[in-house]
């Protein structure tokens, strides 16, 4: 009989952002990719004790996209339908009006969301634009909601005025395994990205940070990602991932689709070795069934985008959202406010 056996420790390493070395951990992608080769049901059964150590495993964290400047982006991520140069059905859109922003704010506030995320499609923001953000931050903040945005790259001192202005999280996803990045982006590299992760957590601002899978990638490639993730010191405490929504007219549109089960193993294996963090079963639901979707609790997401649009693309209906819910005995985790 194969018997799979796992290490669970983890070693001490320098992280990949500047740390105290001596206590940062590392997961060595041998051990990460160990965790993906596991049976099915004994890798869930691993998270679903991890998840259940840390989490109410029945309550989900509800966050709300909105696009506050839409397409015209000036980089080439191949999975992405605001690139400026793929002919996408995207239909450009100048930064929004505050008052847009809050009226939308409200509409998620009152349907049950208690995270509000803001996304804009810029490589990164100009000060004169950032400054419009941070107005919309101390805004949306005043209405009771936690606030995140999600601007690009940060140049030193942005991410300090975005804490000033109240911000809760900054999105910034590494995306891939460094050994996979160079065939889905080119404009900027994967060390660009960690510095903007490292920017915004010396601002002391929560990181999200996650990335997508079905790009194409390899298991190994995927277990990369996650080791990277996890050995940020310390690790995001909210990973979103997110599953290739495939748009017509970018490079990715025609890639083979992942098996939903290993989009499965992809969140239980961010739950094991991110045990505190949100996990957060993004991007892609429209195109996952509810069984689907509730092996992604099992394996210990614990949050989700709500609200009927991601940023151009479609997610599931809020009714829909709250009948999956009430079906699977879960309930949205209650606002601070
Ligand atoms: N422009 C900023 C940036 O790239 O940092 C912020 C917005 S960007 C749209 C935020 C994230 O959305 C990307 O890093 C990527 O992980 C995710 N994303 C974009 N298009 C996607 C797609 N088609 N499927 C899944 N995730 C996607
Ligand atoms: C994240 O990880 N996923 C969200 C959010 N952070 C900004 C974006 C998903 C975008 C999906 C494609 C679209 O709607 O444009
Ligand atoms: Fe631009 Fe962000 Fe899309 Fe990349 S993911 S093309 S940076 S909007």
């Amino acid at each position: 009989m194969t018997t799979h056996t796992v290490q669970f420790t983890r070693t001490s390493k320098p992280s990949a952002l500047a740390q105290p070395s001596s206590e940062a951990q590392c997961w060595s992608l041998a051990q990460v990719e160990a965790l993906f080769r596991l049976p099915f049901a004994d890798l869930l059964y691993r998270a679903q004790q991890i998840h259940r150590e840390h989490f109410d495993p029945n309550a989900v964290q509800l966050s709300t996209l909105l696009s506050i400047k839409t397409g015209g982006c000036p980089e080439d991520c191949g999975y992405c339908p605001q690139a400026a140069r793929y002919d996408t059905s995207v239909k450009s859109q100048a930064l929004m009006e505050l008052n847009d922003v809050l009226e939308a704010a409200r509409v998620a506030k009152s349907a049950g969301a208690t995270r509000f995320c803001m996304g804009a499609a810029w490589r990164g923001p100009k000060q004169r634009d950032l400054e419009s953000v941070l107005t919309m931050v101390r805004e949306v903040k005043a209405l009771g909601l936690e606030t995140c945005a999600t601007l690009g790259m940060l140049k030193d001192g942005q991410a300090e005025q975005l804490k000033d202005a109240g911000l809760d999280y900054y999105n910034h996803n590494l995306d891939t395994a460094p050994e996979f990045y160079d065939e889905i982006i080119t404009t900027r590299d994967y060390q660009d990205r960690l510095d903007t992760l490292e920017r915004v957590r010396n601002a002391d601002l929560n990181v999200c940070c996650g990335g997508i899978v079905g790009m194409g990638e390899s298991l190994n490639q995927r277990a990369g990602l996650v080791a990277q993730l996890a050995n940020l010191a310390p690790y995001p405490e909210s990973v979103p991932i997110n599953l290739l929504v495939q748009v017509e007219g970018t490079p990715l549109a025609d890639t083979k689709a992942l098996d939903p089960l290993d989009f499965v193993r992809t969140i239980a294996v961010a739950r094991i070795t991110m045990p505190m963090a949100r996990v957060r079963l993004s991007a892609g639901r429209q195109q996952m069934s509810e069984a689907v979707q509730a092996l992604c609790f099992l394996a210990g997401a614990n949050s989700i985008f709500y609200g009927d649009q991601l940023l151009t693309t479609g997610n599931p209906e809020v009714e829909r959202d709250r009948v999956l819910l009430k079906k699977l005995g879960m309930y949205p985790l209650a606002s601070k406010t």
